[in-house]
């Protein structure tokens, strides 16, 4: 089915609901025969849709299917722009680097690339991101707002909140944000948000926001060196979680949190950050390219920068990897 098609039918049933949708309004609606909107029904069954088709009445969608698939994370998604234009792939060797592609391409703002595996998935300074198949969220999205470049370090803040909120209205797990990128829960990490730019000049062409999130993982999917540190959603709330129920309300809560960037700045999103953050008033220790630091952690500035109050005085951390007492 081409790929128009199949998302003007899922759309359909999306906002039909409970209600039958009759073979005709369908036919109008996607401009096809009766005949080929039965065939288009039947390659949603062999996805593993359950569509029911009732004499006279119509059809109507009663069960998605377990697996992730583009059909799946678009049947019922309630966002204006992220997610619009999505890439789903079983395999990628990185939803990151397909989405720098995309955005030298043109892609729009709110371009969402998601895969169920990533062989070559990566972290910060070119660390491994574990990224099995059939049990973790990989996505990247792709966004385009007109801010200077020493502002992007506040997106990657606006992500974990709008991650950690999604987390806990689809999943009901409370994580906690470390700064700048990692949210964990009882001390575990999992999930690591990567934030990488496109620049021009000193303006932002493009931002790629990588969403990396543990879902259905047991401790033994985990290879040997993560079993300590990393842990799942699943994991924390003895239950199955939906992946692209997970992945919608991801969407839907950032692009709620982006607007209100947009409209009012940082402020309500550094009043959000703190709230959720681990560590604000701690010792620790801040390990940087440029060496390490030990201090107390002030917060964030305005730019989202990390305040260190060193011997030495205030050390404005723009990257480093955080170290604390009490993890
Ligand atoms: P990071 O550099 O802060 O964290 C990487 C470190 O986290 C690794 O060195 C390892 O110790 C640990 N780690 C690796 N995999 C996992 C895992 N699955 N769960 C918990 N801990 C792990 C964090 O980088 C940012 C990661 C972003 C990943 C997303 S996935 C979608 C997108 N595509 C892509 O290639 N990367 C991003």
């Amino acid at each position: 089915m081409g790929s128009k098609l199949r998302t003007q039918l899922i759309d359909l049933f999306s906002k039909a609901g409970d209600e039958f949708i009759s073979g005709q309004k369908i036919s109008d609606a996607l401009g096809c025969s009766r005949t080929a909107v039965w065939k288009h029904i039947e390659e949603l069954r062999n996805e593993g849709y359950e569509v029911e088709a009732v004499r006279r009445k119509g059809y109507r969608l009663v069960k998605k299917p377990g697996k992730l698939s583009e059909s799946e994370i678009r049947f019922g998604l309630k966002t204006e722009l992220l997610g619009r234009q999505l890439y789903y792939h079983d395999v990628l060797p990185s939803t990151q680097k397909t989405a720098h592609e995309l955005a030298n391409n043109g892609a729009p703002e709110g371009t969402l690339v998601v895969a169920d595996k990533q062989t070559a998935g990566r972290g910060r300074m070119s660390r491994v991101w574990h990224s099995q198949e059939g049990n973790g969220i990989w996505m990247s999205l792709i966004l385009r707002p007109d801010i200077p470049l020493q502002q992007t370090p506040q997106l990657t803040l606006l992500s974990a909140v709008a991650v950690v909120q999604a987390i806990e209205e689809a999943a009901g797990v409370q994580a906690d944000i470390k700064w700048p990128n990692d949210l964990l829960i009882h001390g575990k990490k999992a999930v690591g948000i990567l934030t990488e730019m496109q620049a021009e000049e000193d303006r932002v062409r493009s931002i790629i926001i990588g969403i990396g999130i543990n879902v259905n993982q047991q401790s033994a999917d985990f290879p040997q060196e993560l079993q300590q540190i990393a842990t799942s959603l699943s994991q924390e709330a003895g239950e199955k979680i939906d992946r692209a129920g997970l992945i919608q309300q991801i969407l839907l809560s950032f692009e709620k949190r982006y607007h209100d960037y947009l409209k009012h700045g940082f402020t309500p999103i550094k009043l959000l950050w703190e709230s959720y953050a681990l560590g604000i008033g701690q010792e620790l220790r801040a390990r940087t390219l440029k060496g390490t630091f030990y201090g107390k952690s002030l917060g964030i500035d305005d730019e989202g920068v990390l305040l260190l109050e060193t011997k030495e005085g205030i050390k404005k951390i723009y990257s480093a990897d955080i170290e604390m007492e009490s993890f």
